[in-house]
C-alpha cells in the first residue's frame, strides 16, 4: 500500500476552471477540512524541479535597502544584516517609515535586471522578500496600507513575477512571520524572536490573533493573485514561539498548499530543530513542517541523506543593501561553497541586497557574473546531480548522476596524477573544458589513477566527468597503519 504522508489537512477546494495560474481565478475555499495525503512518490515529483535546480538567488529588498546602513547621517555598522536597521536603531514603525519610505524609489525595469544577472549566473529559481520583518509588503494588498500599493501605487511582487518568468525562472516568496509594523504582532508573547523596541510599548495591549489574520489574508492575497508560485520561505520562529501558536502555522500550511498545490516550503514556520552533532544533524526533520531546512551562512560538514536542504548566504555580510559592507566573498569561495554544497546534496540560495531604486552594486554583478562564466563549462556538474559517494576528498568534491561521477578538483596535482578512491573499471574519462579528449586512466593500490595535464583548466575547480561500469565502488581510506608504540 503506497505509503501517503498527510501534508497537512485541507479542505475540499471549490476551484474555478483554472487554478492559481490564471490570476483572475477566485480560489474559494469550502467549509469541510480534508486531510490532504501525498505519497511519496507524488512528494518526489512535486521536489523534482528544486532538487535539479540546486542553485538560487535569494533577493533582499525592501524600505532597509534605501537606508542602505545609514541612520541620521551616520553608518550604523559595517558588518551583519542591515535589514534588521530599525531594530539596531531602535526605531518604532512611525519614525522609521518616515525615514525609510522617501529612499525607496524603484526604478523602472529593475526586476528585469536581477531576473537577468539571476539567469548569467546559472540559478534556477529566485525567493525575494515579499516582506521582511520591517512589515512592509511589496504587493498592492488590500489588508493593511504600510504596502507598496498604498504607499507608492505600484505592485512590485508583480512586477517581479513577470520579470522572473520573462526569464523561465521559477519564483519564490519570502515572507516575514515577524512583523515591526503591525500594532497587533504581539512582540510580547513572541519570546527569542527580535523587535525594535520595547519600554512603553509593551504596555499597550496587542491582539496577536488579529495579527495572524493579517498574515493570513496577505499570504492569500499572494497566493492567488500571481499565478503559480513555486516557492515560499516563511522566516522565522523560535523555540519560545513557533507553529500554531505563533502563526496558526497548520492552517497557514494547508491554505497555502490549496491554492498551490506544486509549492515547495522551507521550515521556519517552526523552529529550527537542530540536533548540532555532525552525525545526526536534522535527522529527524518532520514534513509535516515544511519540505526542506534551511542552514544559514554556513554548509552542513556532511550530507543529510534522505532530508531536503537549502544553504542560504550572502555575498558579503549583510542580506539587505548597505553603503558600509565591503566584506565581498571571493569568486572562488562562491563557487567553491556551490559545488561543496552539490557534493552533500544541498541546495545553494545565494543572496544579493539591492539598493533603494532597485540597483545593483556592481561587486555583485561581477560575482554573479563569474560564477556564472564557470557553469557555462560546469554546470553539467551541478543541475540535477545528486551527493557524491565519497565522505570527503583531500583534493576536491564529487557530484554524481547515476554511473557518472563529475570530480571538482580545487587542489591540481603537482605531479599530473589525481587519486580516486574507487575500484570501478572507468568507462570514459575526460575534462568538462575539453570533453573530446580522453585521459588516461589507471587502476592502483589506492584506487583509480588519472593522468592530467600539467596545468589546471580551471584554478578554482577543475571538473573531470567518469563514466564507471557500475554503482560507485569506494575504497575504505587506507587507515594509516599506526606506528609501532614505541617500547
Ligand atoms: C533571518 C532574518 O532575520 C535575516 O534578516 C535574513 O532574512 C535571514 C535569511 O533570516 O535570520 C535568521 C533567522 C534564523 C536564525 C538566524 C538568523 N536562526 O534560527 O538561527
Amino acid at each position: 500500500m503506497k505509503s501517503l504522508v498527510p501534508l497537512s489537512f485541507g479542505l475540499l477546494l471549490v476551484i474555478a476552471p483554472c487554478r492559481a495560474g490564471d490570476n483572475t481565478a477566485e480560489v474559494t475555499l469550502s467549509p469541510t477540512p480534508v486531510p490532504i495525503t501525498e505519497s511519496s512518490e507524488q512528494r518526489d515529483a512535486r521536489m523534482s524541479w528544486w532538487r535539479d535546480a540546486r542553485f538560487g538567488m535569494f533577493v533582499h529588498w525592501g524600505l532597509y535597502s534605501g537606508l542602505a546602513g545609514t541612520w541620521n547621517s551616520k553608518p550604523v555598522a559595517t558588518k551583519g544584516g542591515m535589514e534588521w536597521i530599525q531594530k539596531m536603531v531602535k526605531a518604532d514603525t512611525d519614525t522609521y517609515a518616515r525615514e525609510a519610505l522617501p529612499k525607496f524609489q524603484p526604478k523602472p525595469g529593475f526586476a528585469s535586471e536581477w531576473m537577468k544577472l539571476a539567469k548569467e549566473a546559472g540559478c534556477k529559481y529566485v525567493v525575494f522578500t515579499t516582506k521582511h520583518h520591517e512589515g512592509f509588503a511589496l504587493h498592492d494588498s488590500k489588508d493593511g496600507d504600510f504596502n507598496a500599493g498604498a504607499k507608492l501605487n505600484r505592485d512590485l511582487v508583480r512586477e517581479i513575477v513577470e520579470a522572473a518568468r520573462a526569464e523561465g525562472l521559477r519564483i519564490g516568496f519570502y515572507h516575514s512571520l515577524i512583523d515591526w509594523h503591525d500594532a497587533n504582532y504581539d512582540f510580547t508573547k513572541a519570546k527569542g524572536l527580535p523587535y525594535p523596541v520595547g519600554g512603553n510599548h509593551e504596555s499597550i495591549p496587542r491582539n496577536h490573533s488579529k495579527y495572524i489574520d493579517h498574515l493570513h489574508a496577505q499570504v492569500g492575497e499572494l497566493m492567488t493573485k500571481y499565478g503559480p508560485i513555486d516557492v515560499v520561505w516563511w522566516d522565522f520562529s523560535s523555540k519560545g514561539f513557533e507553529g500554531d501558536e505563533a502563526w496558526h502555522a497548520s492552517e497557514l500550511i494547508r491554505k497555502v498548499r490549496e491554492m498551490q498545490p506544486g509549492i515547495v516550503m522551507n521550515n521556519r514556520l517552526y523552529s529550527a530543530s537542530t540536533v548540532k552533532n555532525a552525525e545526526n544533524e536534522h535527522r529527524e526533520f518532520n514534513t509535516a513542517h515544511g519540505d526542506f531546512i534551511t542552514p544559514e551562512q554556513r554548509i552542513p560538514s556532511t550530507g543529510m541523506p534522505g532530508v531536503d536542504w537549502e544553504s542560504c548566504m550572502t555575498l558579503n555580510t549583510t542580506w539587505g543593501y548597505s553603503d558600509h559592507d565591503h566584506a565581498w566573498k571571493s569568486e572562488q569561495t562562491l563557487i567553491r561553497n556551490l559545488v561543496d554544497i552539490a557534493s552533500k546534496g544541498g541546495n545553494y540560495l545565494l543572496n544579493i541586497g539591492p539598493k533603494g531604486d532597485g540597483s545593483i552594486p556592481p561587486e555583485t554583478v561581477t560575482l554573479m557574473k563569474g560564477i556564472g562564466s564557470w557553469m557555462k563549462i560546469n554546470s553539467e556538474a551541478i543541475y540535477g546531480t545528486t551527493a557524491g559517494p565519497f565522505e570527503s576528498l583531500p583534493w576536491g568534491r564529487c557530484t554524481r548522476k547515476g554511473n557518472t561521477l563529475y570530480l571538482s578538483v580545487f587542489e591540481w596535482p603537482k605531479d599530473g596524477k589525481l587519486t580516486v578512491p574507487l575500484k570501478n573499471r572507468v568507462l570514459s574519462c575526460s575534462l568538462l573544458a575539453d570533453p573530446s579528449n580522453q585521459l588516461t586512466t589507471n587502476s592502483g593500490p589506492l584506487g583509480l589513477e588519472i593522468s592530467l595535464p600539467s596545468v589546471a583548466p580551471d584554478p578554482t575547480a577543475a571538473v573531470i566527468r567518469i563514466t564507471i561500469d557500475g554503482v560507485p565502488d569506494v575504497m575504505e581510506p587506507m587507515s594509516t597503519p599506526k606506528a609501532p608504540e614505541n617500547p
